[in-house]
């Protein structure tokens, strides 16, 4: 089975079994029969695939695509601040090393976190990383004061709010739909803040003809498939250009790597096998709850 991010080429989204947001492809990951998945994606996502179905071959075609968000959450310091605060529960994002989420109680994805965070106690002490902006909002829209990681994604945090507001003066009927990811500048620009999918939902929902779009581009894919009479424009950089927010990671999965990944049955996902079931427990946590 080859599933695909929403923030992947346009090419490798429309080869795929499935494309998603990574609540609903670790659901499939989770679900399917196949023996081997192909993950096109971030490392992470393909990990969370493994870490739900461990007696399958999980193989992604380009072993270094990362992620900001895990490098910026590295597991050794995560562990020090975690036990400065014993009293708190950890809820980590998804987009997080396995080690980290094998620290966690519960894992979040942009499009449950919200429900989950407001299942816990008015009071209850949360940690919330690695994310700080989607940790910002979270708080924001939850009531919480959750304690935060200093974490970010490069892609989200090269938004440039005068750019976007010059883009805006010369598109005035546009509305600005943004992911929780973009800092706060952004956000306080934005018409509509949601996950991948609930700006997927938003597009159709909105009586807006003209979209200007604070995530990763490569999501604008789907957005034509499904609202083919819209406009959809990226949200500019500093430089006022576009294509500077890719995302660096997910641009280094290509069809070509595709076709050798699965002409090889290789590049595979291992992880140790304790770690695989401690990091699965606040997986397994979160998936009861969405
Ligand atoms: O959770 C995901 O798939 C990401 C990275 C963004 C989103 O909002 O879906």
């Amino acid at each position: 089975m080859i599933l695909s991010h929403f923030y992947q080429d346009e090419e490798i989204q429309d080869i795929a079994d499935f494309v998603g947001d990574s609540l609903d492809l670790s659901k499939k990951a989770a679900n399917t029969t196949c023996d081997i998945i192909v993950f096109c994606g971030v490392k992470f996502m393909a990990e969370v695939a493994k870490i739900l179905s461990p007696q399958k071959k999980v193989i992604l075609p380009d072993i270094r695509a990362g992620c900001s968000l895990e490098e910026s959450c590295p597991p050794k310091k995560f562990k020090v601040f975690k036990e400065l605060h014993p009293e708190h529960t950890v809820v980590s994002y998804i987009n997080c090393s396995a080690e980290i989420k094998s620290m966690s109680d519960i894992i979040v994805t942009s499009s449950n976190a919200e429900r989950i965070i407001k299942s816990f106690p008015l009071k209850e002490k949360i940690i919330f990383a690695p994310d700080k902006h989607l940790g910002r909002y979270l708080n924001k829209v939850t009531g919480r004061n959750m304690l935060l990681w200093d974490g970010s994604c490069v892609v989200h945090e090269t938004f440039s709010e005068k750019e976007i507001v010059k883009l805006k003066i010369r598109n005035e009927d546009a509305e600005i739909i943004s992911h929780p990811e973009c800092p706060e500048v952004i956000l306080n620009k934005s018409n509509f803040i949601g996950s991948t999918s609930a700006l997927l939902n938003y597009i159709t929902k909105s009586k807006t003809n003209k979209f200007i779009i604070a995530t990763e581009p490569h999501i604008i894919h789907q957005m034509k498939k499904i609202e083919p009479n819209k406009i959809f424009i990226s949200a500019p950089g500093s430089n006022g250009d576009c294509s500077c927010t890719n995302c660096p990671f997910m641009e280094l999965n290509t069809l070509e790597k595709l076709k050798d990944c699965l002409l090889k049955v290789n590049p595979e996902i291992y992880l140790d096998e304790q770690l695989m079931i401690n990091a699965k427990k606040p997986l397994i946590k979160m998936l009861k709850l969405s």
